[in-house]
């Protein structure tokens, strides 16, 4: 043990500390002695069909090699599942409610997008991005970090909120030049719309290629500050784009559907299924495959570039000096409950990949089942780095669980979606997810996913669960507050 001697007190032991500082002297570039480099690295409409997390058929070997230096959460959610309102949410560290973004914005190809911006609600908010700025780092995006509109705006510097970033990258491939080529269920439109291309070319004239050469780059440039590197990917977003080599890897006919329960068959209660659109309805079984087919293709893709990052992270020899985080903004509907996309409250919208790596990390190469939100991400990501964080951030540091597994920093995760005139909220807990439309004028759900993973049986209305009911209802009483329209 060193005695704990106050420096101010020891002019001895600070002319010690000195003289070992300058024996170090400076270290590799983009570290400074002591700091830590960002890698936030972010997919865009990406699920947990992964095969670290499990998935039979999805390979994705990067990811795969990450989670085995990390920590990968198996059950982590997002705030909102749709692009803006949860990027708003977990890149300012607070949830929809505060940020007051609950829909994306408007505007599109050609026009400039309007509100709603988080700093028309919280003007003055840090984000996460800002608060490693304000602490010395260069901080810089590649990609989408913030809202996009996908493909529309790629290229574009999409819907950002300058004061995070020092510089911002915004690549354009071929698949965005090549949009004619796109099959899409609706002529012409290839954002909203299931859409896919087994692209010709290599992976690198894609926008995410791109964005990964970038991103090495970025890495690569010798500074002597530490960074902070946000890499936005756009794959699995509609329309499906990959090269073709990818699509081999999915044969459209050995893809399996998910069946449908009684309710999603009514589509009971009817918010719970809202997000479904006109065009995924009377999909023949062949189309749901190939869709599935490009989704998958988009994935492993996507995991390619997420590789070429970190072998430039490799080679930077910044790897043990830098912390990483690989997420996405929200889950994805594959036909299963007879949805597509996002925007609903089931677990397959809502449940988002996370995993964590750096130096310092305990408990790196195992899997957590601790509850996780994306609104944790900022919270844990300063606390990792050793940066004071504002008070009013709304997660928690996973930090504990990062060095003991089993470790748990709450006991519920929370998700919300906005229907037209009103809210829908889900809870879940370590067992359950219930969900409550309007205050549950339009409905009540209740699921217990221990023993019945796929959400079939809606126990809400169940006399046997009224109090595990009750106590949910309590849970979202205590997350929700009112919200002015
Ligand atoms: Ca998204």
């Amino acid at each position: 043990m060193y005695p704990i001697v106050p420096l101010t007190k020891s002019p001895m032991l600070l002319l010690f500390f000195t003289a070992v500082l300058f024996a170090i002297g400076p270290t590799a570039y983009g570290a400074e002695p002591g700091k830590l480099n960002v890698l936030l690295m972010f997919a865009d409409d990406l699920n947990c069909d992964l095969h670290c997390y499990g998935h039979p058929r999805v390979k994705t070997p990067n990811l795969d090699r990450l989670a085995a230096r990390g920590v990968l959460f198996e059950r982590a959610y997002c705030q909102f599942p749709l692009c803006s309102p949860s990027r708003s949410s977990f890149l300012t560290g607070r949830r929809p409610n505060t940020t007051r973004v609950h829909r994306n914005p408007g505007g599109g190809e050609g026009k400039p997008q309007t509100s709603p911006h988080f700093r028309e609600a919280i003007p003055e908010t840090i984000t996460l991005p800002q608060l490693f700025r304000n602490n010395g780092y260069y901080a810089a995006r590649v990609g989408k970090l913030y809202h996009y509109g996908v493909p529309a705006q790629i290229g574009t510097n999409g819907f950002d909120d300058p004061p995070s970033w020092e510089q911002a990258f915004n690549p354009s491939g071929r698949d965005k030049a090549e949009e004619d080529k796109i099959f899409t269920l609706i002529p012409k439109s290839y954002g909203a719309v299931l859409s896919w291309l087994a692209a010709e070319g290599t992976d690198a004239e894609q926008t995410d290629g791109l964005i990964a050469a970038q991103a090495v780059k970025v890495i690569e440039q010798q500074r002597d500050k530490p960074f902070f590197l946000g890499v936005g990917f756009f794959r699995p977003h509609t329309p499906y784009v990959a090269p073709k080599k990818y699509f081999d890897l999915y044969k459209p006919d050995e893809i399996k559907l998910a069946e449908l329960s009684a309710d999603d068959q009514t589509r009971t209660p009817a918010p719970a299924y809202a997000s479904a659109k006109k065009e995924q309805e009377n999909l023949t079984v062949a189309l749901r495959q190939e869709a599935i087919q490009a989704y998958w293709a988009s994935i492993s893709f996507m995991d390619a570039q997420v590789g070429l990052v970190l072998d430039g992270l490799d080679r930077s020899g910044l790897t043990d000096k830098t912390l990483i985080v690989f997420s996405s903004d929200h889950g994805y509907h594959l036909s299963d409950h007879g949805l597509w996309q996002k925007m609903s409250l089931f677990e397959r919208s809502s449940r988002v990949p996370l995993i964590i790596a750096g130096p310092g990390i305990k408990a790196a190469g195992k899997t957590s089942t601790s509850l996780a939100e994306l609104v944790d991400i900022y919270p844990t990501l300063a606390d990792l780095a050793g940066l004071p964080t504002p008070d009013y951030l709304e997660g928690k540091s996973l930090k504990p669980v990062l060095n003991d597994p089993t470790a748990t920093v709450k006991s519920a995760a929370f998700t919300q979606v906005r229907r037209g005139e009103f809210d829908g909220y889900a809870v879940r807990t370590d067992r359950f997810r219930y969900i409550t439309w309007e205050q549950g004028r339009r409905g009540e759900q209740l699921f217990d996913l221990q023993a019945d993973p796929r959400e079939t049986k809606n126990l809400a209305h169940d006399p046997a669960y009224a109090t595990t009911v009750a106590e949910m209802k309590q849970r979202i009483e205590g997350y929700s507050m009112p919200v002015t329209k």
